[in-house]
């Protein structure tokens, strides 16, 4: 019979204790539980003596967004610690270190990253991250090559294919991302000052068309190991340090669902700079440090992709340069679809971010969640069009001052 039940914090402190070998000695261990996101139990425990401290995060069986009428499996906790373990392997700069992982109770220990800021707070409060673009692009080329075909052998990757199939989580992405938006959903949540937004939404057939062929993308594409989630409530920052958390939506998908994710929670910010930077120079300057930043992270992933298919290319007929060209074509053009649909998807749909939903005056979380959907739905509308990451620079300005 199973033991799980969800932890008080009593029983999260003994299980620090027990597992990890930093707590083992502490007399003096204080616990609070700080989860914020919408589905887990996330514990920080702390020895008051030395300071030491864990993070205990455990999987409840809903979502807890929602509550318990959304039954959710408890296997996230393994797909997240295993792909913990893999992206540790390729980038452990990277992510947390995970001390323990224990079944039974889908708790996962993990390094505590409390000296860090989660992005999304830091970039509300419009402080800026130098190292971020060269960081998640070393995240992502390294994560994204190394699982697909390009950079693992294709037995083995089809192997651990069958460790990542996540078909509940993977539920959720293609309803509440690639569905809800563009229906009478009753997941769905949304500002009634936009309900003419909504309505076109839900009656466009040329956005429609465009994404249905990027959920038959999400659906069939099984390209690399994803992180799945990859929003700015899933990174920490320092002006030095980035590290990549939660990746329970891990799954083998298209990689530019990943890239698309940074892209479009940078966009998001962007749009929702309008309610929080008051001064228009300051906010332009800051917009202008987003948008240089998405610049950075896609050709500096670029570039890295292209040097690690050099290096470690597994095969020799993929190593055609046109073969490459084509490639890196293709999956700019996913990239951008998806960062629309994640966009759209964040203005009407079931889960909203703190960038624009915060927003105190009316008028401006409005004005936000326009030009939010204007840049979603132009990506989701003209993914295919686009060769070089200057046009979308192009595209995101132009759609800003209309
Ligand atoms: C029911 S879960 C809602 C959202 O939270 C997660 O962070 C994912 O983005 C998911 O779509
Ligand atoms: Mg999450």
């Amino acid at each position: 019979m199973s033991n799980y039940h969800p932890l008080t914090e009593q029983e999260a402190i003994t299980l620090a204790q027990t597992h990890v070998p930093l707590l083992q000695q502490a007399t003096s261990l204080t616990c609070r539980e700080i989860g914020d996101g919408n589905l887990n139990l996330v514990f920080h425990i702390q020895d008051t003596d030395t300071s030491n401290s864990v993070i205990v995060k455990q999987a409840l069986p809903y979502a807890k967004v929602v509550g318990e009428s959304w039954p959710l499996t408890l296997d996230r906790a393994r797909i997240e610690s295993e792909a913990l373990r893999i992206q540790g392997e390729l980038c452990p700069e990277l992510v947390p270190a995970v001390y323990q992982y224990l079944p039974e109770l889908a708790v996962t220990m993990m390094e505590d990253l409390s000296d860090h800021v989660i992005m999304r707070s830091g970039l509300i409060a419009g402080n800026q991250y130098p190292y971020f673009a060269a960081h998640i692009s070393e995240f992502l080329a390294r994560t994204l090559f190394f699982t697909s075909d390009l950079g693992i052998n294709q037995q083995e990757k089809k192997i651990q294919q069958g460790s990542f199939i996540n078909p509940e989580l993977c539920k959720i992405t293609e309803d509440l991302i690639f569905d809800d938006p563009y229906t009478d959903s009753p997941n769905n949540q949304y500002n009634p000052a936009i309900q003419d937004v909504v309505d076109e939404l839900r009656s466009d057939e040329e956005l429609h068309l465009q994404v249905a062929k990027l959920r038959h993308q999400f659906l069939t594409h099984s390209q690399a190991l994803l992180h799945g989630d990859l929003h700015t409530g899933s990174v920490f920052v320092t002006k030095q340090s980035t590290k990549v958390i939660d990746p329970e939506f891990a799954f083998y998908g298209p990689m530019g669902f990943d890239i698309g994710a940074v892209i479009a929670n940078l966009l998001l910010n962007y749009a929702g700079q309008l309610g929080w930077m008051e001064e228009d120079q300051k906010r332009q300057a800051f917009q202008q440090y987003l948008l240089h930043t998405i610049q950075e992270i896609w050709t500096q992933f670029e570039s890295k992709f292209r040097q690690l298919w050099k290096e470690h290319g597994v095969d020799r007929i993929s190593a055609q340069p046109s073969f490459q060209d084509a490639y890196l074509t293709a999956l700019l053009q996913d990239t951008l679809g998806f960062a629309g649909c994640k966009m759209v998807r964040r203005i009407v749909g079931l889960a909203h971010v703190a960038d624009i939903d915060t927003i105190k005056q009316p008028e401006l979380k409005e004005q936000a969640e326009r030009l939010a959907i204007r840049i979603g739905t132009t990506l989701i509308k003209e993914h295919d069009r686009f060769h070089h990451i200057e046009q979308l620079m192009d595209k995101v300005q132009q759609l800003h001052a209309e």
